[in-house]
């Protein structure tokens, strides 16, 4: 049964309640600052009230003061703050995916997976917050010891995107919260109510567990709000994520004014696949890293380097793979296709296709408009084989389009691999350990994420996460990513009783 406007209204209405969002939030569609839609049916849901221009410094001024308490509050009872929000956000698991399969379209499998990856950095945090460790190294002084301590830095400024709208807030903030941050966070304006939903439950974390209210301030409106955070002198670090284009614009920003920021930007990402390959497990994890999220993800399959011995095989494999795909409602555990965010999506990724056709491209499979009954846009997934990499096979197409090329030697996959500007995330399936090393050493990917017999999506939340080149060098999530929250400190401590000068220095009468 495929929904109507009003049957996503109710749902809608549903979870906001048991999250805990209050009504006063919203008005009828276009009273607000800004409107909630679902790509279901492209059509508002509910007005937004946002914040206006005059509040949004008043919201930062808030977090800074909430951090002054914060930062003193030590750390493993700042880690109960998490914790809380943890527990809520499983027993909610379902009330926020139903906000996520609303406002992004995702299917639920992939909407409570995003909200697993919650519960996860949650689990992550929670331990971190015992184990922010600094080292101490000898000194080369006689009673003198040498250590770092890692301190607590301020508001932390988080910029998230529609396609993932409530796991990469949740990256960044649990672990900031239990760095002593206070987080001020501008969502996309696609996805309004996930960030309300996200930010009741921890709004109301906050409460139990006693931590300051203003430790969490969330900004709604459009992009003139996320460059007033961007400009802040109260935020040192702004963490966005999103395109590449937008990271241009926001990185030089941040650095004109010395503070620091934590780019995950643009993907274009490969899989290369070997002769040695096992075919049938590289081909299923190829269709959900190309077709998953309907291709919205950073980390989404974009370009697909065969060797050209299997290339035959593998583009008609993917094809009927992609042609088999059930499309539809993504409330409806059997689909597996979603709608594209909006109609902007998909006349982008036409124009892609055309660029594609132009410059000698021809489209395998898909690409074409997939009736469904409800007026959003479903899309069959293209596979393009394309004769070189150039022109449009450069650039990330926020949609399901696959690039097929093919190699002959290794060293030509590499290069092929390698030779865009993006560096996200990677793949090789091959069952030759050699190829596999050769992959993930210094002269192999050279992403930020490289995988073996895995696909480019899906990575799990205890690595670190983010990219290199145009992907803007940043790291979120899991191993030391916590350190970019923090501010080091070095501290030398004489207990010799005596000045003693390092470096063998003398400078008394
Ligand atoms: C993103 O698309 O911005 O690795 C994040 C993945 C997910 C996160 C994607 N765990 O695909």
């Amino acid at each position: 049964m495929m929904k109507t406007q009003a049957d996503l209204i109710a749902r809608a209405r549903g979870a906001l309640a048991a999250l805990g969002v209050s009504p006063d939030r919203f008005t009828p569609p276009g009273a607000g600052t800004l409107d909630a839609r679902s790509p279901l049916t492209g059509a508002a849901l509910f007005g937004v009230r946002g914040h206006p221009r005059e509040q949004v410094e008043a919201e930062i001024a808030q977090a800074q003061e909430a951090f002054r308490q914060w930062r003193m509050t030590p750390a493993p009872v700042r880690g109960r703050l998490v914790k809380r929000l943890g527990e809520l956000i499983a027993e909610h698991k379902q009330h926020l995916a139903d906000l996520i399969t609303i406002e992004v379209g995702k299917i639920t499998s992939e909407a409570l997976g995003e909200v697993q990856e919650m519960s996860d950095v949650c689990d992550l945090a929670v331990g971190l917050s015992r184990q922010l460790f600094g080292r101490t190294m000898p000194s080369e002084r006689v009673g003198h010891r040498l250590q770092e301590v890692w301190h607590p830095l301020g508001v932390v400024g988080v910029i998230s995107a529609f396609n993932f709208p409530v796991a990469v807030w949740s990256w960044n903030t649990a672990i900031a919260l239990v760095c002593g941050d206070a987080v001020v966070w501008k969502p996309s304006e696609l996805t309004p109510l996930c960030a309300l939903g996200c930010t009741a439950l921890l709004e109301r974390a906050v409460v139990e567990t006693g931590a300051p209210a203003g430790v969490h301030r969330v900004l709604l409106g459009g992009p003139e709000v996320g460059e007033q955070l961007v400009d802040s002198p109260m935020v040192p670090l702004i963490s966005a994520t999103g395109s590449t284009r937008m990271g241009r614009r926001v990185g030089p920003r941040v650095a004109a004014r010395l503070g620091r920021s934590l780019l995950e930007l643009g993907g274009n990402n490969a899989v290369v696949l070997t002769p040695s390959a096992d075919l049938g497990q590289a081909i299923d994890a190829i269709v959900f890293a190309a077709a998953g999220t309907a291709g919205q993800r950073c980390t989404s399959l974009r370009r697909l380097i065969v060797h050209e011995s299997i290339v035959e095989e593998v583009v008609a494999r993917v094809s009927a793979a992609f042609d088999r795909l059930p499309a539809g409602d993504p409330f409806d555990r059997a689909t597996l296709l979603g709608p594209l965010i909006h109609e902007r999506a998909h006349t982008a990724m036409q124009a892609a296709l055309s660029a594609a056709r132009a410059q000698g491209g021809q489209v395998l499979c898909g690409g074409d408009r997939i009736e469904t009954g409800m007026p959003g846009v479903w899309v069959r997934p293209a596979l393009v084989r394309v004769p070189e990499q150039t022109g449009i096979v450069l650039e990330e197409t926020f949609a399901p389009i696959l690039y097929v090329l093919s190699y002959r030697d290794f060293e030509q996959a590499l290069a092929l691999h390698n030779g865009v500007t993006q560096g996200l995330s990677a793949g090789i399936f091959t069952r030759d350990l050699a190829e596999a090393e050769r992959f993930l050493g210094p002269d192999g990917a050279d992403t930020g994420i490289a995988n073996v017999n895995v696909a480019t999506s899906g990575a799990e939340i205890g690595g670190a996460f983010g990219g290199e080149k145009d992907t803007g060098g940043g790291r979120e999530a899991g191993s030391d990513a916590w350190r970019a929250y923090l501010r080091r400190s070095t501290a030398t401590i004489n207990h010799s009783g005596a000045v003693q000068l390092a470096q063998g220095v003398h400078f008394s009468g």
